[in-house]
């Protein structure tokens, strides 16, 4: 049989898979590192880094031991069953990131859920809210996952249209205006404010500096839980553990997912203190995997590399080169309009020319070597693995450079 080609496989999803997906064309079949490989043997610079969740980069050695020899011995008990992994997983990361507790899910829509409930459950046990009563804060443009729950939050038509009716309790509000914020703390209902430190899908906007302390003020205040999804912006991505970080602030509830497993499987937590973690008593919220041994000892090692590598302190120190490089070529290349981004989480506007959109210019990207992905038409979001050197970013920058050229 004649060997398969990307056509093949991309024609295969096409006709046994759900539409739910408008890939670049690229068939991959191997990673390493900063690295992917398609099937026809292409390597390329991946600045995607499947959003952020692979900030130690694809296949890291040291996550993949933790996961086989897991795997070999234990992989799921539920949890109807203590294991002996899941309690070295909550210490560490608790110790690390400055919490009381942790509970454990798979993916980000599950941690987001969870701080949701847990949220809720606080304000009617703790807060003294009525029942059914309690409100919770959300900002325009936010991106926080795709269950029904989370979409009723979004104002994103590609997210909500056609999935109603809408789970009620949400007021949305203008992202990094703290007038709003307050405006909306009004309320004595309110319960949480939940918040991207960027927002990551709405194109990476970066607030103004001050807005996450004056809105962690301002929540404190009220007696409002302070909730940060650092699903897309934690462990290292900005240059920081966590964004919130860049703002000494410490968030009532903290929301991680992605790079907590370094890609491998899905790996997500909620981290937060006694007082509020152990209003949700046995039996009241859980997951059949969440918390599971591979899980546990795979975070716990995704956790070390961030640690041992110094990926934020990389993250910070690149992140600074890439956007001066990047912000450099504002001026001669009339599609780049605009270059944001902290730390190795960045995005360029485009500025339509002659027809040609930022997915032309991805699929360019693409042919030379470097993958990224469009959001929104207009933005291409550049989010390299952790792991990427001072060398290697550079080659990328020529390569952006160089694409972009073909465009003038
Ligand atoms: C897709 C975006 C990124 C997230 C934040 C929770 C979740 C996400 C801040 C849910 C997920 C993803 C999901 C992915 C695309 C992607 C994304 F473009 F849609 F917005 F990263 F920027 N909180 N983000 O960013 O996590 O349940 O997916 O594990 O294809 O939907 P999940």
């Amino acid at each position: 049989m004649a060997k398969q080609t990307s056509r093949d496989f991309i024609d295969l999803e096409n006709r046994y898979g759900a539409h739910n997906y408008h890939p670049l064309p690229v068939v991959l079949t191997k990673g390493k590192g900063v690295f992917v490989w398609d099937v026809e043997g292409k390597k390329y610079y991946d600045f995607l880094s499947a959003y952020s969740a692979l900030n130690q980069g694809h296949c890291h050695p040291k996550i993949l031991k933790a996961m086989v020899r897991q795997s070999r011995r234990l992989t799921l008990t539920s949890r109807a069953f203590f294991n002996d992994c899941l309690g070295s997983f909550e210490r560490y990361a608790t110790e690390l990131l400055g919490y009381d507790k942790l509970l454990p899910m798979n993916t980000g829509a599950e941690g987001v859920e969870t701080a949701l409930k847990l949220c809720r459950r606080w304000a009617y046990d703790r807060k003294g809210l009525p029942e059914n009563e309690a409100r919770i804060i959300v900002c325009e443009n936010n991106f926080h996952g795709r269950t029904i729950t989370i979409v009723s939050m979004s104002t994103d038509p590609d997210s909500y249209k056609g999935y109603g009716p809408f789970t009620p309790g949400f007021t949305v509000i203008p992202y990094n205006d703290l007038k709003a914020l307050e405006k909306a703390l009004a309320d004595p209902n309110v319960a949480g404010f939940l918040v991207e430190p960027i927002q990551g899908e709405a194109g990476v906007f970066v607030p103004d500096p001050g807005y996450l302390k004056g809105a962690y003020d301002l929540c404190r205040e009220h007696n409002v839980l302070f909730i940060a999804d650092e699903v897309q912006t934690g462990l290292a991505r900005t240059g920081k553990m966590l964004a919130c970080d860049h703002e000494n602030v410490r968030p009532d509830i903290l929301i991680l997912g992605k790079a907590l497993s370094g890609g491998v499987l899905p790996v997500s937590a909620v981290l937060a203190d006694n007082d509020i973690m152990l209003c949700i008593k046995p039996g009241e919220h859980g997951s059949t995997f969440g918390g599971n041994p591979v899980a546990s000892n795979v975070a716990i090692a995704a956790l070390k590399v961030i640690a041992d590598e110094k990926l934020a302190e990389n993250a910070g120190k690149l992140g600074n080169i890439f956007r001066e490089e990047l912000t450099g070529l504002e001026k001669n290349h009339e599609m780049v309009e605009k270059v944001r981004g902290k730390g190795l989480l960045n995005a360029i506007v485009i500025r339509p020319k002659d027809g040609r959109t930022a997915w032309d210019v991805c699929i360019e990207l693409k042919n030379n070597g470097l993958l990224a992905k469009p959001t929104h038409d207009h933005i291409i979001r550049f989010a390299p693995p952790l792991v990427i050197t001072e060398d290697q970013l550079m080659e990328s920058v020529n390569i952006i450079r160089e694409t972009l050229t073909t465009f003038l």
